[in-house]
C-alpha cells in the first residue's frame, strides 16, 4: 500500500536519482570532448555527492507514552503489516533511536552502552568507533524477528543513585524530575545510550532518517540531542496526547526543543495524538468533532500557536487502518493530514533548497566551460588569420614566422615563473585559513569555554561565557573572510594581467560566501543558550555535564568549520583549474601552429587544407556549445518525475 508521504518521498528520491543520472551523462560528454578539467570535475562530483547523500531527518520529540513510536509505525512502517518500533504500554523506547540506511553496513541494530556517558567523547565521536557498539543482526525478511530485536531499545538497568548521577539521570537540585527509587535504593536507567537501526526499507534507502526520542528525562540526560541533533533535523514533530492534555513535562519539552526564533527552514509540526480516546459511541460525530476542536484550540492556546498548526490524529487507528486496509478508519484517524503537512513542509522545502544549489552550481559550470570553448574558438580564428597571411609567401617568410612562434612560446614560458610566485602566496594564505578554522584553535577555544562554565557561581554568566566564545568564533570567520578577500584580489589582479599580456580570458570566480556557515554557528549558540536558559542551567554545577555539553558543541562547530574549509578549498581549486586549463589550451595552440607551419613548409598545398580543417573545427565547436547549453538546461530545469509506485519489498 502506498501512502501519500511514502509517495512524496518516492518522488523526491526519483527526482534526485534522475538528476544524478543526468550529471553522469554531462560528465561523460565533457570527458569525451576534453572539456573536463580538475575544477569542473571537482564541481560535478560535489554536486553529485550533494544530490546523492541528501538526508532528510524527521525527529519525533515528546514526553514518553505520547505515541511517538506508534506514529512512526503508522507513518512509515505500515507496509510490514505489524508494529516494528515497540509501542505498547510498559515497552516504551528508553534511548534515542535513529533509523536510516547505510549500504556499507549489513542490516543491524547497533547499541551504544549507557556507560559511555562516563567518558568524555561526544555522541558524534562514538559513531566513529563501531567496536564500542553492541551489534544485533536484523533479519529484514522476518518482521517478527525485526520487531523483537528492536525491543532492545526498551531495555533498562538498575543502578545506585550515585551511578545514576554520574550517568546524568539524577540531579539533587531538581528532585521532582528524578526517577523513582525502589525498595533496595536502586533506580532504573536506560541500558543503552543511543541506538542506530540500519535497514534497507525503501524510504530509508532514499535518505530518510528517523529519530525517535525517549521522554523528557532521557532527553535531558543527553544534551547533545537538544543542542545538536534535534535542531539539525529537517522536521521536528512534537506530540501530545488527547488523553493527557498538555502536561508540565510536555511544556518543558516544547520550550526546550520546539520554540525557537531561529527562523530556520525546518518544519515543526504539533500533533495531538490519540484522538480515538475521545471517540465515544454515545456521542454524535458532531459532538466528538466539537470536543476535538475544543482540545485543539486549548492546546494551541497553551503553546502559543495558531489552532491550525495543531494536527489531531490517532496513530494507533491509523496504523490499524493501514494494515487492515480500512479506508473509513484511515480517514477517521486523520493521519493523511499529518502526511500532507509533512510532505509540504519538509520535502518541498528540501527540494527547493537542493534545486537552488544545483542551479547555481550548474550555471557556474556552464560559464566556466563556455569560456574554454570560447578560447578554443578564438585561437582557431587567430590561426586562420595567421595562415592566410602566409598565402603566396616564400620559404624565408615562412621560416621567419616559425621563428616568431617559437619566440612567443619562450616568452610565454618565462611568464610562467611569475605565476609560480602568485601561487605560492595563494597557498600560504590558504594554509592560514586552514589554521584559523583548524582543530587546534577550536580545541583551545572549547577548553576556555569549559573553564568559564565550570566556575563557581556562574549562573548569571552563562550567556556571557557563550557570548565571548562565540564572538571569537565569529571573529575567526571574519579573519577567514578577509583572507579569502585578499586571495580573491590577488587572483583577480593576476588574471587581469594575464588577460592583457597573453590574451587570456580568465574571469575571477565569485569569492566564497561564508555567511551560511556563520548562520549555522549562530544557530548553535542559540540552541545552547535556549537549552541552558530554560531549566538546565543548574546542571552546570556538575563538571561532567559542562564537559559533555561543550564536547557536543565542539563536534558541531567542527562540522561547520570543515564545511566552510571545503568551500574555500573548492573555490581556490576552481580558480587554479581555470588557469591551468587556459595554460594548457595555449600550449596546445602553440604546438598546433608550429605543426601547421611545418606542414606548409613541406608541401605547398598544405595551406588551404589546413584552413579548411580549421573551419571544420570551428563548426564542431559551435555544435559543442549548443550541446553544452542543451545538457545544462536539462539540469537546471529537471522536470518533476512521474509518481513512482514504491515497492515495499524488504530487500
Ligand atoms: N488510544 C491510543 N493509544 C495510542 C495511540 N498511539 C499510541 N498509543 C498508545 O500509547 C502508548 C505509548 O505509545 P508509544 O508509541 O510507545 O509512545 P512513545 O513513548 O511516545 O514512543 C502505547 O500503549 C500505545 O499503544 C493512539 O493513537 N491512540
Ligand atoms: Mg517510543
Amino acid at each position: 500500500m502506498v501512502t501519500p508521504i511514502n509517495q512524496q518521498l518516492g518522488e523526491y528520491s526519483a527526482w534526485r536519482r534522475e538528476f544524478v543520472l543526468r550529471l553522469k551523462l554531462l560528465s561523460a560528454w565533457m570527458k569525451e570532448h576534453a572539456l573536463m578539467d580538475a575544477g569542473v570535475e571537482a564541481r560535478l562530483l560535489r554536486l553529485e555527492d550533494q544530490m546523492r547523500s541528501d538526508k532528510v531527518m524527521v525527529a519525533f520529540v515528546a514526553e514518553f507514552s505520547r505515541g511517538k513510536s506508534e506514529l512512526i509505525n503508522a507513518l512509515f512502517f505500515s507496509g510490514y503489516g505489524r508494529r516494528i518500533m515497540p509501542a505498547s504500554a510498559g515497552r516504551t523506547t528508553m534511548c534515542p533511536t535513529e533509523m536510516g540506511y547505510d549500504a556499507d553496513v549489513p542490516p543491524c541494530l547497533r547499541l551504544l552502552p549507557i556507560e559511555t556517558r562516563l567518558q568524555p567523547q561526544a555522541l558524534m565521536e562514538w559513531r566513529m568507533v563501531p567496536e564500542q557498539w553492541s551489534r544485533v543482526d536484523l533479519d529484514v525478511n522476518n518482521p517478527q524477528q525485526l520487531a523483537s530485536a528492536l525491543e532492545m531499545v526498551s531495555q533498562t538497568r538498575k543502578v545506585t543513585q550515585d551511578e545514576a548521577r554520574a550517568l546524568g539521570f539524577w540531579h539533587s537540585q531538581a528532585p521532582e524530575d528524578n526517577p523513582l527509587v525502589d525498595a533496595q535504593g536502586l533506580v532504573e536507567v536506560p541500558r543503552w545510550r543511543h541506538a542506530l537501526i540500519n535497514i534497507a526499507h525503501p524510504l530509508l534507502k532514499q535518505g530518510l532518517v528517523i529519530l525517535d526520542t525517549p521522554g523528557l528525562n532521557a532527553i535531558g540526560a543527553e544534551p547533545e540531542l537538544t543542542v545538536s541533533l534535534i535542531p539539525q533535523a529537517q522536521a521536528v514533530i512534537f506530540i501530545l496526547g488527547a488523553d493527557t492534555g498538555v502536561t508540565k513535562s510536555d511544556l518543558a519539552i516544547w520550550r526546550e526543543h520546539l520554540i525557537s526564533e531561529s527562523g530556520g527552514t525546518e518544519a515543526r509540526l504539533v500533533v495531538l495524538n490519540k484522538i480515538d480516546t475521545l471517540w465515544d459511541e454515545l456521542s454524535t460525530p458532531e459532538q466528538i468533532g466539537a470536543q476535538i476542536d475544543r482540545q485543539i484550540s486549548s492546546t494551541a492556546e497553551i503553546l502559543g500557536i495558531a489552532a491550525d498548526q495543531v494536527i489531531a490524529v490517532s496513530a494507533q487507528k491509523g496504523l490499524v487502518a493501514k494494515v487492515t486496509q480500512d479506508d473509513a478508519l484511515l480517514r477517521r484517524s486523520c493521519l493523511g493530514q499529518l502526511e500532507d503537512a509533512l510532505g509540504d513542509g519538509m520535502l518541498l522545502e528540501r527540494q527547493r533548497i537542493l534545486r537552488l544549489a544545483m542551479k547555481r552550481g550548474i550555471s557556474e559550470l556552464r560559464t566556466e566551460t563556455g569560456r574554454v570553448i570560447n578560447i578554443r574558438k578564438r585561437d582557431l580564428t587567430e590561426q586562420v588569420m595567421e595562415l592566410q597571411g602566409l598565402r603566396g609567401k616564400n620559404a624565408s617568410v615562412i621560416r621567419h614566422m616559425r621563428g616568431r612562434i617559437a619566440q612567443e612560446q619562450v616568452d610565454f614560458d618565462l611568464g610562467g615563473a611569475k605565476l609560480h610566485a602568485v601561487r605560492s602566496v595563494h597557498l600560504k594564505l590558504l594554509k592560514e585559513v586552514f589554521g584559523i578554522l583548524g582543530s587546534k584553535v577550536l580545541k583551545a577555544e572549547m577548553q576556555q569555554l569549559t573553564e568559564a562554565l565550570t566556575q563557581k557561581g556562574l549562573k548569571l554568566g552563562v550567556k556571557k561565557a557563550y557570548g565571548e566564545t562565540f564572538a571569537r568564533l565569529r571573529a575567526n570567520f571574519a579573519k577567514v573572510q578577509s583572507l579569502t578577500a585578499e586571495m580573491h584580489m590577488m587572483l583577480s589582479t593576476m588574471f587581469k594581467q594575464l588577460n592583457t599580456e597573453y590574451g587570456f580570458s580568465l574571469q575571477s570566480i565569485t569569492e566564497p560566501d561564508l555567511n551560511f556557515y556563520l548562520t549555522d554557528i549562530e544557530l548553535a549558540q542559540r540552541n545552547h543558550l535556549q537549552y541552558l536558559g530554560i531549566s538546565n542551567v543548574f546542571k552546570l554545577a556538575q563538571p561532567e555535564f559542562a564537559d559533555r555539553l561543550v564536547r557536543a558543541l565542539s563536534s558541531r562547530v567542527r562540522t561547520i568549520h570543515d564545511a566552510a574549509l571545503g568551500e574555500v578549498e573548492f573555490w581556490s581549486k576552481s580558480a587554479a583549474a581555470q588557469l591551468d586549463a587556459q595554460l594548457r589550451e595555449r600550449r596546445r595552440t602553440f604546438s598546433r601552429r608550429m605543426e601547421a607551419i611545418d606542414r606548409i613548409q613541406q608541401a605547398a598545398g598544405g595551406l588551404d587544407e589546413r584552413i579548411a580543417e580549421i573551419t571544420r573545427q570551428e563548426a564542431a565547436l559551435e555544435q559543442l556549445e549548443a550541446k553544452l547549453t542543451e545538457l545544462t538546461s536539462h539540469l537546471i530545469e529537471v522536470p518533476k518525475p512521474a509518481p513512482m509506485v514504491l515497492d515495499l519489498e524488504l530487500v
